[in-house]
């Protein structure tokens, strides 16, 4: 690859490196224009602060309702996942979509099964259980079966090429996580709630699921609409400034 380098103040190389510097380096992987819809900074702000309002009303749930939620929510959240940035562009990820009733059932008692042996077998540290008392979690997981959907998310340690060539992904974890914030935020803002439930260890989720050795599992959500008698622990988020550092120039 070419890069230019342009003396800066006559010590710092600055990079120049612009679009069509790319098209002429990179033949084989050709560029397209690239024009996001022009936002003034007033409505900018205005947009940035609807969308903090709708996602910072939204909460992890662990109280459904039995409501049926169609086939095609759940891919749109799938599709608004797979949006995330990832490492190399190689999307990292499988989400398995799960309604079918006797699978919901087979997770819910893997799930309880390891949730029991950590908080009443002695699995759990001390200082864990005491993280988790204002959550009120205990080793039952009713809301498995209660759900419409189960949608697990899968993590590829690595990927295939087409000739089933071993392909190395880069960041998973990074990635992934990337995705499942999408994904969390697809389903608030259709109405739906969810639970980013990591029942530990998750190795049954392979087992039940099928899945090939290349993936692990990353998250389990229970998908569906709020239960009317949901309540959920009196929790406040951190302040802007216990969250982020600045030098503001
Ligand atoms: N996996 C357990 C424990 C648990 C762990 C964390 I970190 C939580 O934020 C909540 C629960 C469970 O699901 O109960």
């Amino acid at each position: 690859m070419r890069i230019k380098y342009a003396q800066h103040d006559g010590r710092i190389p600055r990079l120049v490196f612009g679009a069509k510097e790319a098209q002429i380096t990179r033949p084989n992987h050709p560029f397209v224009p690239h024009k996001p819809a022009p936002v003034s900074p007033v409505d900018g702000l205005s947009r940035g602060q609807r969308l903090f309002d709708e996602l910072d009303a939204r909460r992890s749930v662990r109280f459904f309702s039995d409501a049926p939620v169609p086939r095609e929510m759940i891919e749109i959240a799938i599709r608004t996942a797979s949006t995330a940035p990832s490492g190399a562009h190689m999307q990292p990820w499988t989400f398995v979509a799960i309604s079918d009733l006797v699978i919901k059932a087979k997770i819910r008692e893997a799930a309880e099964a390891e949730e029991y042996a950590s908080y009443e077998g002695g699995r759990m540290p001390e200082d864990w259980r005491e993280a988790l008392e204002p959550l009120g979690t205990d080793w039952r997981k009713p809301f498995l079966e209660t759900v419409p959907w189960i949608v697990v998310l899968f993590a590829q340690s690595y990927g295939f090429t087409a000739d089933g060539q071993k392909k190395k992904h880069y960041y998973v974890k990074e990635s992934v996580g990337l995705a499942g914030g999408l994904f969390v935020a697809s389903l608030h803002r259709m109405g739906l709630s969810t639970l980013t439930h990591t029942p530990s260890p998750m190795g049954f989720l392979t087992e039940i699921l099928g899945r090939p050795s290349n993936e692990k599992p990353f998250i389990l959500f229970p998908v569906g609409y709020a239960a009317d008698d949901c309540v959920v622990p009196d929790l406040e988020r951190k302040p802007l400034d216990a969250v982020s550092a600045w030098f503001d120039g």
